[in-house]
């Protein structure tokens, strides 16, 4: 068994983690904002510390590659070093840095892997300008649509945001990958969730990655004032959004099943004012299930819960789909190759799905994808209280370093 130089890799997530973190220990590192290019530079730096050739692609993926015997097909691990805002240190980030200590660890060892293998940060996984986009440029799947119309909250266009960063968005077109090039795809992430941690199990073996929809919906009544417009007389789009938010637990239980889960995560009232009756209410649903006609069933009843309150207050009802993204399965021969890594070293492992999105799912569309996931402490993420043991990081990287190993040789 092989096993990676943890203090290289503690003190890269230590290092990584400082840039963009603010005072409420929230990490800020949104794609193409200064933060983020600061650490895309540190990343290409550590990349060529470690003697790997380094590049970025289109589409701004950063990728390290070690060349192997047979330089035709390469395995790749993955994950992206973008955060949310007030995001956590390790979510993407560790599957990017326990990559580089892999490929570091054979470089340093002289060993030369049968395929090359490559560890890549893909642009935008957290969906500043919509999610998924670096990994969904390099599986051929993004359009000249899709580049040109991506926007942020402030209405920034990636177009922008990486012109500012000297890239051309068009390009991102050009970082398709071809398939017959890639053996197959790894990526190791935090759980994100309670249960190996709870479990107290070291090791998740992913067995499937949830599908997830994520609408922007506006509902648009009349701005009135707050104290001479009667109640019956007013058309108030929060009380639209009230409703509907009580109506989520039903429409779950009667269309969805164990797995199914929806958020509003983000509103904004207009004019926003306390003695205004909000006349336009903007808000997110984020809605999971790893099963794709259970999907198809809850996005049709949610469409039709929002279309009756709304016809009833008044309202009007207008979404756009801000991103859908199918369930993808893992890979068994990828599955049993860490079960195999796990059992050589003795540690427990739990098969489980992942609730997060991630790369991986994308990557599943072009070739053989498998993930390992370590426990996040509470089932934190997405947090400044994100945390995972440095133990658990350490068998997790060496989990990884172990499965690599036997799906090369
Ligand atoms: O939303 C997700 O599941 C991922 O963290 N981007
Ligand atoms: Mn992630
Ligand atoms: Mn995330």
């Amino acid at each position: 068994m092989e096993t990676i130089e943890f203090d290289k890799l503690k003190e890269d997530i230590s290092n990584l983690s400082d840039i963009g973190k603010s005072a409420d220990r929230g990490i800020y590192r949104m794609s193409f904002t200064k933060a983020d290019l600061r650490a895309r530079e540190w990343l290409l730096s550590r990349y060529q510390d470690a003697g790997l050739e380094s590049s970025v692609d289109g589409a701004g993926n950063i990728i390290g590659k070690l060349k192997g015997k047979d330089d035709s097909k390469s395995w790749i691990i993955g994950s992206h070093i973008d955060t949310v805002p007030a995001g956590g240190h390790l979510d993407g980030s560790l599957g990017v840095l326990t990559g580089l200590e892999v490929l570091r660890t054979l470089k340093k060892k002289e060993f030369i892997p049968n395929h090359s293998l490559e560890v890549i940060s893909f642009t935008d996984e957290e969906g500043r300008f919509g999610g998924l986009f670096g990994s969904e440029a390099f599986a051929g799947e993004l359009t000249p649509d899709r580049i040109h119309n991506a926007k942020d909250l402030s209405g920034m266009s990636i177009v922008d945001a990486m012109k500012d960063a000297g890239l051309d968005a068009s390009k991102a077109l050009d970082a398709r990958r071809n398939p017959s090039t890639i053996a197959g795809y790894l990526e190791l992430h935090i759980e994100q969730g309670p249960i190996l941690d709870s479990l107290q199990i070291p090791i998740g073996i992913v067995e499937q990655i949830t599908g997830l929809f994520k609408w922007q919906v506006r509902l648009t009544g009349l701005a009135n004032h707050a104290g001479t417009t009667p109640m019956t007389m007013r058309k108030d789009a929060f009380q639209g959004l009230a409703e509907f938010s009580l109506e989520i637990p039903r429409i779950l239980e009667e269309n969805g099943k164990e797995n199914s889960v929806a958020t509003i995560g983000r509103v904004s009232l207009f004019p926003g004012s306390a003695n205004t009756v909000p006349g336009r209410v903007e808000f997110s649903l984020d809605v999971r299930d790893t099963d794709e006609s259970i999907l198809e069933e809850l996005s049709n009843a949610f469409r039709k819960a929002i279309s009756a309150i709304a016809r009833r207050r008044g309202l009007m009802f207008e979404f756009d789909i801000l991103s859908q993204v199918k369930p993808a399965n893992s890979n068994l021969k990828i599955l049993e190759a860490i079960q195999n890594s796990c059992d050589k070293q003795n540690y427990k492992y739990h098969k489980m799905h992942s609730g997060a999105a991630h790369d991986a799912q994308i990557m599943a569309r072009i070739t053989d994808m498998g993930m390992i996931f370590v426990p996040s402490k509470n089932g934190r993420s997405h947090s400044p209280a994100e945390w995972t043991a440095w133990e658990d990081i350490h068998i997790g990287a060496n989990v990884l370093l172990n499965t690599i190993l036997e799906l090369t040789k």
